[in-house]
């Protein structure tokens, strides 16, 4: 059945949404969404999918959520993408990322949390504490993990549970991940009252790896010298994954690929004409901010690959589907888990060798470091991919949620495609 504007109001009312301060949320994320995307001309038509999944993030999937529940499934929230979302799916766990995106909500936060720390945690405390987050309610506990300060201090205040990520790659900090994996487990079988089996686990593995696999064709397509979907579409891909129905993306990002099949054979660009190549690095961009995207593309770049979370780190790595037992798929995904490139993780030598594959592979001609404002840990380890880059020409980008710097971005991002456009000569 489809639900009609009311019965998403009622819904948001049952749930305890502020409405009068939701509607003002919606607002701002509609306003902002048309001002980053939809200036764009040529988009393949199958963005409508995901245009809807941003919509539908505060509508339609949260209806989905509610109706799982009241059949009695249970469902998480979660911050990161070190969370094991195999694990808690062959439980029959919903995981649902949280991280705000909104600019509108980050002032909310501030009668819990200073100003100085990232507008990504601001944003999504920011909308639990208007009333305007509709999946405050529904889930049974949110699952923070010990990645930055900001992070780790922010679940002690709200009394989360965390996943203690270790801060470094060697073998004993494997070992301690892999005791997080395992005790996460645990915690999804008492959450669910349902023991994983082997079957359900490796059914898991390979929806998620799925999803993985078709997110790595649609961004394998920027690798064309006329790439048929912009930086700004695939992030709004890349958001949609982490926020749709795993099955229901599939299904999505299936129609796009198809999509850009044919735009790949036609030859048909997503952009007007042609700009400098550059990979986007950093911190991630959570649904409802492109900012630093739209400026930079709207300025004539083209962002052909983007590392961040909210980009290729998501998708990246499989993990391995050759195991038969129970322990050995586990052991699978802590290490799948444990190749992630955060940089809360010190040193960091993984993200300089993949970032170096990348300029390779995607042939960018500059580096744009995206760093969320107060973001230290890739704000400092932008001096040591600089460094790994070699005399690759980068720019700098530190940036809130506000909208108010956009010109000064704009100004300092035409300038860096002067200097990639004198290059190519
Ligand atoms: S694996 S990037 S999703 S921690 S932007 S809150 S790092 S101060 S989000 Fe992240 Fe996991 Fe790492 Fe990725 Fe802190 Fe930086 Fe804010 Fe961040």
């Amino acid at each position: 059945m489809q639900e009609t504007a009311a019965d998403f109001r009622q819904l948001w009312s049952e749930i305890g949404v502020d409405l009068e301060l939701h509607d003002q949320l919606l607002a701002s994320l509609d306003r902002v969404f048309t001002h980053t995307h939809l200036w764009q001309e040529n988009r393949p038509a199958s963005m409508s999918l995901f245009d809807k999944a941003f919509h539908d993030s505060h509508a339609g999937r949260v209806a989905e959520i509610a109706s799982y529940r009241r059949n009695g499934g249970k469902s998480i929230g979660t911050f990161c993408i070190y969370v094991p979302d195999e694990i808690a799916l062959a439980a029959g766990v919903l995981p649902m990322p949280l991280c705000g995106g909104s600019g509108w909500a980050v002032d909310h936060a501030d009668r819990m949390f200073p100003r100085d720390i990232c507008p990504l945690i601001r944003s999504t405390f920011g909308m639990s504490f208007s009333g305007t987050c509709p999946y405050k309610k529904l889930k049974e506990y949110a699952v923070g993990e010990t990645t930055c300060d900001a992070k780790k201090k922010a679940w002690d205040l709200v009394g989360f549970p965390s996943l203690e990520v270790p801060q470094k790659k060697n073998q004993i900090d494997r070992d301690l991940w892999l005791s997080e994996v395992e005790r996460f487990r645990g915690e999804m079988e008492k959450l669910s009252g349902r023991t994983i089996t082997a079957e359900a686990l490796a059914a898991s593995i390979r929806l998620v790896n799925d999803k993985r696999r078709l997110l790595s064709r649609i961004n394998g397509f920027r690798m064309l010298d006329e790439p048929p979907i912009s930086g700004l579409d695939a992030l709004l891909v890349s958001q949609s994954a982490l926020n749709m129905d795993v099955t229901a993306f599939n299904a999505a990002a299936g129609t796009l690929v198809s999509e850009l099949e044919e735009r790949a054979a036609g030859g048909v660009s997503a952009y007007p004409s042609p700009g400098p190549r550059v990979l986007f690095a950093g911190s991630p961009s959570p649904m409802g901010f492109a900012k630093t995207h739209f400026v930079v593309e709207s300025a004539g770049l083209r962002i052909v690959a983007d590392e961040s979370c909210t980009g290729m780190r998501y998708f990246r790595d499989l993990v391995d589907e050759g195991a038969s037992t129970l322990g050995d798929m586990i052991s699978a995904i802590a290490d799948r888990y444990f190749s992630i490139d955060c940089a809360c993780f010190s040193p960091n030598r993984e993200r300089m060798e993949n970032v170096g594959r990348l300029v390779g592979e995607y042939r960018v001609q500059g580096v744009v470091h995206s760093i969320l404002q107060y973001c230290h840990g890739y704000d400092i380890e932008a001096r040591a991919l600089d460094k790994a880059l070699a005399g690759m020409p980068t720019l700098k980008i530190v940036a809130d949620y506000g909208e108010q710097d956009e010109e000064q971005i704009r100004v300092r991002v035409e300038a860096f495609r002067e200097v990639l456009a004198g290059r190519a000569v």
